[in-house]
């Protein structure tokens, strides 16, 4: 992963104001205010907040069944209140090698990337294996949105409104059994689909794979993500389905996933194979722990201009600390970066 000086190629022109849009589940939570509190305590828990969206530019397609899916989303827990990064950015300005090494390449070379039909294939150390279709995935998992920080390994970040639901709640479903102590994800292989996986001279191995200790893949703010901005992925983020892990550096969180696998051994995953001195397993954001060539005790906050860089400290587990901090009490986070 190099660093790359230039901005993103948008300018502020292009840029428009997010709408906010009420979806029917909170209008009908507001009435149900209106007509007496006492009568539903459990309001009192619901964030106030309404799904973010963006409808002027659709990205891609999607089935209808994911589309209505997408239309009951509510706001959820664990959300940010920073300014959220504008849709052109969080679409135009990408990671993902299987489409280009350039910022720009994945929303260029993802354009015809389509995603229906998607299988999933479970498998390894679990009592329930075997290949679902993404609507056996999504089935039983209501959708909601999270606006977590997004923080690269190359010291930019971003504010996202994801919409997913908890990976814990998927991975009960397949009663993983005491051998499972890790769970390893995989991107799909396919190279006349993906141009970047043609390429001979490739900084990664193909697929992409990444991995998580059980006890941080069932934590509650680990996502299996279908959406942003109130719509489906876009190709070039990830569709029709990816992690984000809030608390770890950005390639952690796997796009385009096609295969979960419960493990008792750790997995060797794609940046730690790369280049094992610079990217590490754990990969938590960690601002007292340097890149070899670079500092990672700040950030570059998406958008920023040339003459406004928004420059922040990075914060330790990006701010996640209170729900994650727990689980790394006996590690060496120096060593194990
Ligand atoms: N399969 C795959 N997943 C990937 C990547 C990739 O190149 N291939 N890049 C990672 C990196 S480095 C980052 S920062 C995030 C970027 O996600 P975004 O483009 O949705 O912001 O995706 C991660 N997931
Ligand atoms: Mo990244």
């Amino acid at each position: 992963m190099l660093i790359k000086r230039n901005t993103p190629a948008i300018k502020s022109s292009e840029i428009t104001d997010e709408q906010l849009y009420i979806n029917r589940r909170n209008l009908l939570k507001t009435a149900g205010t209106a007509l007496g509190a006492m009568a539903v305590p459990v309001l009192a828990n619901t964030p106030k907040r309404k799904v973010l969206r963006h409808d002027e530019t659709v990205i891609g397609s999607t089935p209808d069944w994911m589309q209505e899916k997408l239309g009951r989303t509510v706001p959820g827990n664990f959300s940010t209140d920073e300014p959220v990064t504008p849709f052109e950015y969080i679409t135009k300005y990408n990671n993902f090698y299987e489409f280009g090494t350039d910022k720009e390449d994945p929303s260029r070379n993802a354009k015809d990337f389509h995603t229906d039909p998607w299988s999933v294939e479970i498998m390894g150390e679990a009592e329930v294996t075997g290949q679902f279709t993404l609507e056996d995935i999504l089935r039983p998992h209501p959708l909601e949105e999270r606006i977590y920080r997004l923080r690269c390994v190359e010291a930019w970040s971003m504010v996202v409104p994801w919409i997913g639901f908890p990976l814990a709640d998927l991975i009960k479903r397949f009663k993983p059994t005491s051998k499972a102590k890790y769970v390893r994800f995989e991107t799909l292989f396919d190279p006349e689909r993906m141009p970047g996986q043609r390429s001979f001279f490739s900084a990664i191995d193909y697929p992409y794979v990444e991995g998580l200790r059980m006890d941080e893949a069932t934590n509650e703010l680990a996502l299996m993500v279908v959406g942003l901005y109130g719509q489906h992925l876009p190709p070039q983020n990830g569709a029709p389905l990816r992690l984000v892990i809030p608390w770890k550096y950005g390639f952690k969180s796997i796009k385009s996933i096609v295969r979960i696998e419960f493990t008792s051994r750790r997995p060797r995953t794609t940046w730690e194979r790369s280049a094992p001195n610079e990217y590490g397993f754990y990969a938590n954001v960690n601002p007292n722990v340097d890149h070899p060539r670079w500092s990672q005790a700040t950030e570059r906050r998406l958008p920023g201009s040339l003459f406004r860089p928004q420059r922040m400290e990075t914060m330790m587990f990006n701010g996640y600390g209170p729900q994650v901090a727990h689980l790394y009490s006996d590690l060496n986070l120096k060593r194990n970066f």
